[in-house]
């Protein structure tokens, strides 16, 4: 009898699509044997025979949009199935010349009735003349690497994610990938020269580590140098201080400083912004919240303070030193360090005169922060002191020029050193 086998609930109300033929006209196949591969827009899956028995006709082609309850195949189970190792032989010839207007073109319904039979579930089986997952194949199309190329080490040579990552691997290491690879770092047995310890890399110190390393090789890092006269800002800060502490609330240059930085974005909206992925347009945000790197003992890490333009010094010194102490102590949640517009990265607390940033993408901009000196500064044709800040601004090339990052530096110098406006 002819029945037809129907797309199973993928869990989704619109339509997917058919990514994969994997049987063919004429194809003797048995219970579970993939048919087709379908994909929507979370996950693909290869929707198993819910009968054993040959192809009679295929009702779908590559490209094809499919709900739920559509036809896929027919299958005329009173043909007795072969065994298992007989039709995976068939389903290794091409799944293209499944999709062929012959094959497609044979009637749907033929002499006896063909009722309809739909798969329990989608699953993840074997396919045509290769033998991978869907999230494999979704894997390899998205990287474009033809799976015939990589020998699967799974169980009847299945190719599992493992396989296509030492594929690439080994592309990268020898150098013959399209793209450019980077050198190899010589592994030199330091113990020949004297007795050493190992210590494994902290997990944040891992994690941080690929991050910044990409971030150092995609953007094209130019860093400005300014100093600000913070000199009215302190005595102002100090004065504060000693009313904030009784209530427990220790107001840092930090918190100030964020105020600074976000009237120097609101005025160049172009730093409060990232690069698209293609990168060919900037995603300007109407939002001000400010990633703030902090020391943790396991290594580096950025909280996000979020609407620092709506928020006063008072709620911004307690939130500064909740977050810094989470990060210390329990650390942060991953929504806790997402969705920062800018950085600021301050050594002020620990010294230096200067340093260069890495931008901590998305963004496009990070702002360093040394520690403040008194310093002589001519003014008024005299030599008078004055506590300076030094401040060291990295950005992405690509997004912002030198005259735009020399003003940026500029304004928020001049911010800062009259920081009434801003605060009132
Ligand atoms: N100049 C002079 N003194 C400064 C200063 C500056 N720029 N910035 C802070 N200080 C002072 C503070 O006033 C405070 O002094 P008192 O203890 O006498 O009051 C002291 O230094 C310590 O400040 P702090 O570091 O505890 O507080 P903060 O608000 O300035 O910074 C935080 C908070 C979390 C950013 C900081 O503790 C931290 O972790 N900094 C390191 C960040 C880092 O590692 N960056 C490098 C990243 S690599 O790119």
């Amino acid at each position: 009898m002819k029945q037809a086998i129907l797309v199973p609930d993928v869990g989704s109300s619109n339509p997917v699509d058919v990514i994969e033929i994997l049987v063919k006209v004429g194809q003797t196949i048995q219970v579970d044997d993939p048919i087709v591969t379908l994909e929507s827009d979370k996950a693909s899956m290869e929707v198993p025979s819910t009968l054993a028995g040959k192809v009679t006709a295929i009702h779908v082609k590559v490209g094809d949009k499919v709900t739920q309850d559509n036809e896929l195949v027919t299958v005329d189970a009173a043909v007795e199935a072969e065994p298992a190792s007989a039709s995976k032989a068939a389903a290794s010839e091409p799944a293209s010349k499944a999709a062929t207007p012959e094959a497609t073109a044979m009637p749907a319904v033929a002499s006896a009735p063909v009722a309809a039979t739909k798969p329990e579930a989608p699953a993840v089986t074997a396919a045509d003349d290769v033998y991978a997952g869907p999230a494999v194949r979704r894997l390899s199309r998205e990287l474009g690497i033809d799976l015939h190329r990589i020998r699967g080490t799974g169980r009847g040579g299945r190719i599992q994610t493992d396989d296509l990552h030492a594929y690439i691997k080994s592309k990268m290491q020898s150098g013959d990938g399209a793209g450019f690879s980077l050198p190899q770092v010589p592994d030199v047995d330091h113990s020949k020269f004297g007795p050493i310890s190992t210590q494994e890399l902290s997990k944040i110190k891992k994690l941080s580590g690929a991050n910044l390393q990409r971030n150092w090789i995609v953007v094209p890092h130019v860093t400005q140098f300014d100093e600000a006269d913070i000199t009215d800002m302190e005595a102002f800060r100090k004065q504060q201080s000693d009313i904030l502490a009784k209530q427990g609330i220790k107001l840092t240059p930090l918190v100030l400083i964020m105020k600074a930085v976000v009237s120097a974005l609101q005025a160049f909206p172009n730093f409060n912004a990232s690069l698209s992925a293609d990168g060919q347009s900037l995603i300007l945000k109407q939002y001000y919240h400010i990633g703030v790197a902090v020391d943790t003992p396991n290594g580096l890490v950025v909280a996000v303070i979020r609407d620092v333009d709506k928020k006063g010094v008072i709620a911004l010194s307690k939130e500064l030193a909740a977050i810094s102490e989470k990060a210390r102590t329990k650390g942060l949640m991953p929504a806790e360090m997402q969705g920062s517009s800018f950085t600021i990265s301050s050594l002020g607390g620990i010294g230096g005169t200067a340093f260069t940033p890495i931008v901590n993408l998305p963004d496009v901009a990070i702002l360093g922060v040394s520690r403040s000196s008194i310093k002589p500064v001519y003014q008024d044709e005299q030599w008078v002191p004055r506590l300076m800040l030094p401040l060291s601004l990295s950005y992405d090339h690509r997004v912002i020029d030198g005259a735009e990052g020399a003003r940026f530096t500029r304004y928020l110098a001049d911010t800062l050193a009259d920081l009434r406006r801003v605060l009132l």
